[in-house]
């Protein structure tokens, strides 16, 4: 391993580095530590919790300002601290954004190369359809809008409805490929979605799939009623040590139900505390029941239902309810794009 310093843009002549960049190119040695740190990535995304109970009445107050026209989607966007307010971005990869749709109105439809995810924080009435299947929306509720797949959100009930949306939109934006197109009203297909009829059960998929080529994403629709309950029943049959830990996938294939961003949900018992290997993805944490605090790279953040926490690429991370009930938390990473890529890792904690 070298020792020596690298030599830096003032070592060279002014002249030189000038004829350089008339000629747009660089030195490489000046700037290879920043791209290259030795052992450990350097990181701009800071550990951050996005309190809800803050900003709630900040997105109702944009349902006073903004009419839903003058907005297409009414979204305040979670912008870590760390990577700047331009850059609409939670974490490198995780665009993160909380989005309000009041009685009455309509987000139209639409459809772009970045893939989206709902995840219902309140609310009761709202539905998204998805190329034309309807997908209810209640508290918890996990609906994808695969790259590409017309969406449009509705409103048919009383009260606000607010979802966390995520998307991969900063990786797609970093291929210059992030674009939308505007649609029609889409035509509903169903009754009950697929999650209701096709695929009820892990386990069981409709008979025709078998032989056939799998389908990318046969379901857009996972309900916290079924996954609660998945949480609760796995947590009955866990050794304390354990995690009651669970991932979304696509019924047909088992993999994760998106190329790049992936899901899992994760219940916490009672005083427990969850220290996860150090992973090489960045993520973002949301509260769905339960009060807690997590230790991110030394950082300190408690939380409460509803919160979002932003978690850095190779952070050490721990979890801790500090409730005397459950807690669930609904986790989106990037591990997907990092394990196509070949580049997924994990650590010992340092
Ligand atoms: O609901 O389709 O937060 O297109 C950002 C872009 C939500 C949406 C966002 C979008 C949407």
């Amino acid at each position: 391993m070298s020792v020596a310093p690298l030599g830096t843009l003032n070592d060279l002549p002014k002249d030189y580095v000038a004829a350089l960049s008339d000629l747009s190119l660089a030195p490489l040695w000046p700037s290879l530590r920043d791209v290259l740190p030795h052992d450990m990535p350097s990181r701009a995304t800071r550990p951050h919790v996005w309190r809800y109970g803050a900003i709630r009445p900040n997105l109702l107050r944009a349902g006073e300002l903004t009419p839903i026209e003058k907005a297409e989607r009414r979204v305040l966007v979670l912008c870590n601290p760390g990577l700047g307010l331009e850059r609409l971005i939670a974490t490198p990869t995780i665009y993160a954004g909380l989005q309000l749709i009041l009685p009455g109105e309509t987000a139209e439809a639409h459809r772009h190369t970045p893939s989206a995810i709902r995840f219902v924080i309140e609310g009761d009435g709202g539905y998204t359809v998805v190329n034309g299947e309807k997908c209810p929306m209640e508290k918890g509720d996990l609906i994808l809008t695969p790259s590409g797949s017309w969406h449009e959100h509705w409103h048919a009930g009383k009260n606000p409805v607010v979802w966390l949306d995520a998307l991969d939109l900063p990786v797609i934006y970093a291929l210059e490929h992030s674009y939308v197109v505007d649609g029609a009203r889409q035509t509903i297909k169903n009754g009950a979605d697929r999650s209701m009829t096709h695929y009820r059960r892990a386990g069981l998929v409709p008979y025709s799939v078998l032989g056939k080529r799998r389908e990318d994403y046969p379901l857009m629709r996972f309900p916290w009623r079924e996954v609660r309950a998945a949480l609760v029943d796995m947590a009955s049959g866990c050794g304390p040590r354990e995690p009651v830990h669970l991932a979304y996938v696509n019924p047909q294939t088992g993999g994760e139900c998106l190329p790049i961003l992936g899901f899992s949900a994760q219940m916490l018992r009672p005083g427990e505390e969850v220290r996860p290997p150090r992973r090489s993805c960045s993520s973002i944490m949301h509260v769905i029941e339960g009060r807690g605090v997590s230790q991110i790279d030394g950082v300190t953040l408690h939380w409460d239902e509803s919160d979002t926490i932003a978690v850095p690429t190779h952070a050490d991370v721990s979890h801790r309810n500090m409730g005397e009930r459950p807690a669930f938390v609904f986790h989106v990473d990037d591990a997907p794009l990092h394990r196509k890529l070949g580049v997924y890792e994990e650590h010992e904690r340092l």
